[in-house]
């Protein structure tokens, strides 16, 4: 079982429990855990696997907990999950997940009204029944209507982070088979999309019979949807489905070429190949019935005299017009981020010590880290006053002495109050090297309240940066209201940067924003949001969404030394 996998079913547990009405502290216990194992570097597995180490050794896990997964992994099955499914329906959980439903809720529209499907609910909001409960206005069904598309989309697209464990552990299987010559992961998972529908996986094979066997082998499948001579396709236990196309060698790079798509850039490219008399289809590029390229990819875009585009570019966006001014931009690399600005320590909802997160950052080969603990408006994250931030920051100080080649920076991230201004005062906000601003309250404000919060917050002389823009969380939570098109523009003027926040679940800046931001001459930071060590290693996926936006090195802030990037803020400051 993986740690996504075991994860999964905490994070499970713990809805079902809010479901309940259960204790704040047991719940908080199952997220605390699942984040502890989902973000782990090594399965747990092996750790139990190991006489020597205990689960009670990690962070975040205690006894009643490390027992409960033991026997999760040992049997398969959480004596206390099957339970609170046999008292509530498991299609509950789909309703939990509409933006603005909160378990409370959730709950009064299955004891008052018996829903307990998407589907119900959409009826019962359609009808005027919703409204009739209390607590719930005309208004509320009408926003949980808008929602409902959201949460059913929820349960289909699976996070890139999620579909990378999934797709490492498919491309081990895959090469333990003998008739497997080549073996790759397409699709949106190849263009670094931060949700994949499915997984598309092509095989150069002399036997495409054995490796479809070999492929049913596959630990983990749920059920096989179709095989075919060439295709089979299946869902796994976890929920996605996973297509395998078997190739022959001479059109390998055409079918790489097609099956990662996107779609709308394979249409642009078939109308380029017949604007010269050519044919091209996942088998490979054709004048009449002579092919002239299929074998390798790079050849399929040559014979259109085409750059191979990085998959992560591949949208039918900007990537033709760049290929024909002559070159795509030099896309951001993992190697060329030299630190990490924002992150999280015990001294608010951290799991690590300051030491612990610099070590780890050290480790990585970071140069620099922020410390940006929540602000005091953040009680529930245990965020810090203005004492406590100034003492903490002493403790920076100390903690920067001993360490070498290696600079912790003084930062919080400062909520941007529900009423406009900043949770910290300037004076104390001066003494700091890097200050994240962020919203966390008051999302469901105006469009103009919120922008006119956040742009204000960029006018503050100590602010470096705006923390996760717009507040989206995948598949649970849409961007809040907020115009762009003002904020990017408030950076540009006041010298600010805005944050994408590599946090798998947040990506934030998106793709098409983080084209925005450059467009608009604003500075991006790719900043893990780390809460525990293992979380400092999501920068990767910050660096794909970058990519995706056509971010260079020097498009991004933090490819910077420390003293590079303090002039940069330094201006204004
Ligand atoms: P997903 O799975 O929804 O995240 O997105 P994709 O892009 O992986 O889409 P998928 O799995 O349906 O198909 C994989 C690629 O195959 C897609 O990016 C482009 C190509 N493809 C699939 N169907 C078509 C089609 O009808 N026309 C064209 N031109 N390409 C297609
Ligand atoms: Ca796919
Ligand atoms: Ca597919
Ligand atoms: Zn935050």
């Amino acid at each position: 079982m993986t740690n996504a996998e075991i994860a999964a079913r905490l994070e499970l547990v713990a809805d079902l429990l809010e479901f309940q009405g259960a204790n704040p502290f047991r719940i908080r216990a199952y997220r605390n855990g699942a984040r502890a194992i989902h973000d782990l570097a090594e399965p747990v597995e092996s750790v139990l696997a190991d006489p020597e180490r205990h689960l009670t050794d990690i962070q975040g896990i205690g006894k009643d907990l490390a027992q409960k997964v033991a026997d999760l992994v040992e049997t398969g099955r959480l004596a206390i999950l099957d339970e609170l499914l046999e008292e509530i329906p498991e299609s509950v959980l789909a309703i939990l997940r509409v933006p603005g439903l909160g378990p409370k809720k959730a709950a009064a529209l299955f004891r008052e009204l018996g829903i307990h499907t998407l589907d119900q609910l959409r009826v019962a909001c359609e009808t005027g029944q919703v409204r009739t409960l209390k607590g719930f206005a005309a208004k509320t069904e009408k926003a949980i209507l808008e929602n409902i598309d959201i949460a059913s989309e929820a349960d289909k697209r699976t996070y890139w982070a999620i579909a990378d464990e999934i797709v490492q552990k498919l491309l081990a299987h895959f090469r333990e088979c003998e008739s497997v010559e080549r073996i790759e992961a397409a699709g949106s998972y190849r263009r670094g999309k931060e949700t994949v529908g499915d997984l598309d996986f092509l095989a150069l094979a002399d036997d495409a019979t054995a490796v479809m066997d070999h492929f049913a082998a596959f630990p983990g499948i749920g059920k096989t949807l179709l095989r075919g001579d060439t295709k089979m396709s299946i869902r796994l236990e976890v929920g996605i489905q996973v297509d395998l196309r078997v190739v022959p060698a001479e059109s390998f790079g055409a079918a790489m070429q097609y099956f990662t798509g996107s779609q709308a850039h394979n249409v642009v490219l078939r109308g380029m190949a017949k604007a010269r008399g050519l044919k091209i289809n996942e088998y490979g590029v054709f004048r009449g019935d002579e092919q002239i390229a299929g074998d390798d990819e790079a050849g399929v875009y040559a014979a259109l005299d085409l750059p191979c585009f990085p998959p992560e570019l591949r949208e039918a966006r900007r990537e033709f017009d760049w290929a024909a001014a002559g070159g795509l931009p030099e896309l951001i690399e993992l190697k060329d981020l030299c630190g990490d600005l924002h992150c999280h320590s015990t001294w608010s909802d951290g799991m690590n010590t300051i030491e612990e997160m610099a070590a780890a950052a050290k480790a990585l080969g970071h140069s620099y880290l922020a410390i940006t603990d929540h602000s005091k408006r953040v009680a529930m994250a245990g965020g810090l006053d203005e004492d406590q931030l100034l003492r903490q920051w002493e403790e920076i100080d100390r903690i920067n002495e001993t360490l070498k080649g290696f600079r912790l920076l003084k930062g919080v991230e400062v909520d941007i109050l529900e009423g406009g201004g900043l949770d910290l005062g300037d004076d104390v906000l001066a003494q700091g090297d890097w200050i994240v601003a962020s919203v966390h309250y008051g999302q469901n404000q105006s469009r103009e309240r919120i922008t006119q919060r956040v742009v204000e917050a960029l006018e503050n002389p100590h602010v470096c940066a705006l923390g996760h823009p717009t507040g989206r969380l995948l598949n649970r939570r849409k961007p809040y209201e907020i115009d762009m098109e003002a904020v990017f523009r408030a950076a540009a003027d006041n010298g600010k940067l805005l944050e994408l926040n590599a946090h798998p679940k947040r990506l934030d800046l998106d793709d098409l924003a983080c084209a925005s931001a450059k467009h608009y001459g604003v500075p991006v930071v790719i900043s893990t949001d780390a809460h525990i060590i293992e979380g400092l290693s999501a920068l990767r996926y910050g660096v794909l969404q970058a990519r995706r936006g056509g971010l260079t090195k020097d498009d991004v802030a933090n490819t910077r030394t420390w003293p590079q990037l303090k002039k940069m803020i330094g201006g204004k400051r």
